[in-house]
């Protein structure tokens, strides 16, 4: 299983890197990575094993965290209705890639963590409000999906990863809290 001794952490070099495609079919040892990958943050979101394994509670993983620089990610975001046990989107994307995007920009209001920095960095992080991603699942099946508010933002701060950014180097450094025109935060006003 990954445990955090497992994710590398700011100012390891992998994590500037350009990761590399993932060819089909995949390697025995890719597609149990994709496994343990969104297992961890399963476990991680379970107060119980989250204690037992000293894991901190994430929602988005990419393979260069655990130095490995290919280009997958896993995303486990929970539902925010508390009346379904299903997530809202629980999934492994191979060679995932925003084909399109809103004009309109939201962010968190409290800023981004991520389980590679374990410091608090404050300052708004912005990011596209609603995104088209293309992905290939573990057949290698190519699939287009929609997707807004917060579990964009995941996947945005997951395909960074893929392309050596962290989610600081999208703050104003001027201002970490000035706020561009017209960008909405997230669960302010919501529609
Ligand atoms: C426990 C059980 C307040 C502060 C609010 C916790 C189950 C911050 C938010 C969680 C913040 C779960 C999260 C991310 C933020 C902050 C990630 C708690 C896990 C909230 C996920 C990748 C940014 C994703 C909303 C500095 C490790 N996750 N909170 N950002 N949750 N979680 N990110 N921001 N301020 N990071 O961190 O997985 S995109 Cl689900
Ligand atoms: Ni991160």
């Amino acid at each position: 299983m990954i445990t955090m001794d497992d994710v590398i952490r700011e100012g390891h070099p992998t994590l500037r890197l350009t990761a590399e495609e993932i060819t089909f079919p995949l390697d025995s040892s890719v597609s149990k990575l994709a496994e343990d990958m969104l297992q961890f943050l399963i476990d991680s979101q379970n107060p119980e094993t989250a204690e037992k394994y000293g894991l901190r509670a994430g929602v988005g993983i990419a393979a260069p965290q655990v130095d490995v620089s290919k280009r997958l990610i896993a995303v486990h975001v929970p539902s925010q209705n508390e009346e379904t046990s299903e997530a809202e989107l629980s999934s492994v994307m191979f060679n995932p890639k925003i084909m399109s995007h809103s004009v309109q920009q939201t962010c968190l209001p409290d800023g981004e963590g991520c389980l590679s920095v374990d410091r608090e960095v404050s300052g708004y992080v912005p990011r596209h409000k609603r995104i088209t991603v293309q992905y290939q699942d573990a057949e290698g099946i190519r699939h287009k999906i929609r997707l807004k508010d917060f579990p964009a933002i995941v996947v945005q701060h997951e395909i960074d990863h893929l392309n050596g950014v962290m989610f600081y180097d999208r703050i104003n450094p001027n201002n970490p809290l000035a706020l561009p025109d017209d960008i909405d935060v997230l669960g302010t006003t919501e529609a």
